[in-house]
């Protein structure tokens, strides 16, 4: 009925306990401030980015905004005019599995000049709750594995809407799938620095980050 209609939530997904996202946040600020010191990153963005003012130099702390809490999206409902929100909604798993904890498996970081986000591996039964048609939309994308676009946002430019951060990730892994191997360009602490091209950076996680993280839903 109406009632039913209006009562559907922005979006689905993990909400990420505090603790971990606080760790999150120092692991981001730690790779910012690496990045940071690459002359290799600073040349690509600057040479990616629209307003190419010579020799400026970029406070990428400024550069990538955060907003709100962390979290990684499952299903985009938009309060019910996205398609296939309603079926959401009432799938029974979604429904068992809210407001329950599970660990998300962090597996690497990404920056693009648009964003910024960590890329999660979902287990079997999160994957569960993965929309099927998530991963449509991106040109060479939609023969990746379900939930190839897990992530979570951690910032991005001024004017750039978050879906972006989701599809900058389907277009790395469209780009790794078509064969190609990046430019390994250093070996952090962290993990592995490789760079795909247009300003594209993954950065594979030595360890895994596991952060617990709560399946619940955003109405605000
Ligand atoms: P994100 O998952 O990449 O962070 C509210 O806007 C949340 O829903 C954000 O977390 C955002 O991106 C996500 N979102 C917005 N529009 C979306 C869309 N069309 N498809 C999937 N996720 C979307």
């Amino acid at each position: 009925g109406h009632l039913e209609e209006t009562s559907l939530p922005l979006f689905f997904g993990w909400f990420l306990l505090s603790p971990a996202q606080e760790k999150i946040r120092c692991t981001f600020m730690d790779f910012l401030k690496t990045l940071d010191t690459l002359e290799a990153f600073k040349k690509h963005l600057i040479d990616s980015t629209v307003t190419q003012e010579a020799e400026k130099e970029v406070d990428l702390e400024q550069y990538f905004k955060a907003k709100g809490p962390l979290h990684c999206t499952t299903k985009f409902c938009d309060y019910g005019k996205a398609a296939g929100a309603q079926e959401y909604a009432q799938n029974p798993a979604v429904r068992e599995s809210y407001g329950s904890v599970s660990e998300l498996s962090l597996s690497a970081l990404f920056v693009t000049p648009r964003t910024v986000g960590a890329s999660v591996s979902l287990t079997e039964e999160q994957l569960v709750l993965w929309p099927a048609d998530a991963e449509k939309g991106v040109e060479g994308a939609s023969s990746l594995p379900l939930g190839s676009r897990a992530h979570v946002t951690l910032g991005c430019a001024e004017g750039v809407e978050p879906v972006q951060t989701g599809l900058d990730l389907l277009e790395i892994l469209a780009v790794q799938q078509g064969g190609q191997k990046g430019e390994l360009v250093e070996e952090m602490e962290l993990g592995s620095l490789t760079y795909y091209g247009q300003g594209r950076w993954l950065l594979s996680l030595r360890e895994p980050i596991s952060a617990p993280a709560c399946f619940s839903s955003v109405y605000g």
